[in-house]
């Protein structure tokens, strides 16, 4: 007799990969920080990003997980201009993406890359199928959507013509701003240095370990990567960090002992907001 095959359950249908080049990109984008920016119009205009600031698109299955890292201590207005304009860029560009802000508790020193390594570990232990981590500033606006945060086969920086440099890259070896790198990027640099304390060197810290790892930083053309940034005075307690012109010659000595293998930390709070997760992390201070 005919033997029954075995009836198919209800299942998720398969959606296909999503595209290269995401349809549906606009291009050149109009950025501007005068009018306030109040929380809840963010929500209002982003319904599909779930709690924690979490989005997968609904149409396909994209082939990384991006979790975007953002240094944080006191810029609120700036975290809902950021929100604003990043969700619906992240969306059109089809990404599968969680945003982890990394607030600084307290008033000591501020350490930006520390506050990347935490973000890195963070993100992972929230979800670890994350395999592509970028890390912005939260005082930067993309302004063409074409700039697509995604990682690739190399680190890559982003945010390469800004307006506070008359849309040029400043120096060759410039890495700062909005940079990415792979899970296994990230790690083969042993991550950030925790040492730079106050402003100044860290990013160049970071391309200093890229370069000695034989890596190459990957850039987007200079008439897609333009961003604009928020204007700002200089933040207290983030005064520029004298020994960053030293700090910076020796990365090769200390880069094995100092990073993501090194970093001690300890959360205070992890709190899931609508369009981000907040994570406040004691990072101490500087010796
Ligand atoms: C430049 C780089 C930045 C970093 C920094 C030196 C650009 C566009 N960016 O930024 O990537 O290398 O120099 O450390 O050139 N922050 C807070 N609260 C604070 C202080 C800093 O949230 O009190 C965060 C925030 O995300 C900010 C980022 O740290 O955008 C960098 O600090 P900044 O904006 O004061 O420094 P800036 O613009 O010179
Ligand atoms: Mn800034």
């Amino acid at each position: 007799p005919e033997v029954p095959s075995a009836q198919p359950g209800p299942t998720a249908p398969v959606l296909p990969p999503c595209p290269d080049s995401p349809p549906g990109l606009v291009g050149r984008l109009l950025i501007e920080f005068t009018s306030p920016m109040p929380l809840e119009r963010v929500q209002r205009e982003n319904p599909g990003v779930l709690l924690g600031g979490r989005y997968t698109p609904p149409d396909c299955t994209p082939a990384q997980t991006v979790a975007v890292i953002i240094p944080f201590r006191h810029r609120e207005h700036h975290l809902r201009y950021w929100l604003h304009y990043l969700h619906p860029i992240l969306r059109r560009q089809r990404l599968r993406y969680g945003i982890y802000v990394i607030n600084q508790h307290g008033e000591d020193t501020f350490n930006r890359a520390k506050l990347l390594n935490v973000g890195f570990l963070e993100a992972l232990k929230e979800d670890a199928a994350y395999d592509c981590f970028i890390f912005s500033d939260v005082d930067l606006v993309p302004m063409d959507d074409r700039n697509l945060y995604r990682c690739g086969d190399q680190p890559r920086h982003f945010a390469i013509a800004m307006d506070k440099f008359g849309f040029r890259l400043p120096y060759a070896g410039y890495f700062g701003g909005v940079s990415g790198l792979s899970k296994a990027q990230f790690l083969r640099i042993n991550g950030f240095p925790n040492e730079y304390w106050g402003w100044g060197g860290e990013d160049d810290d970071i391309f200093n370990r890229i370069s000695l790892t034989g890596m190459k930083i990957s850039r987007p053309d200079i008439r897609i990567g333009r961003y604009r940034m928020i204007k700002h005075d200089r933040d207290k307690h983030n005064e520029p960090n004298p020994q960053r012109f030293t700090k910076i010659q020796n990365t090769k000595l200390t880069m094995k002992r100092d990073g993501i293998g090194s970093v001690r930390y300890q959360v205070l709070e992890v709190s899931r907001q609508p369009l981000f997760t907040n994570i406040t992390v004691d990072i101490g201070r500087p010796p």
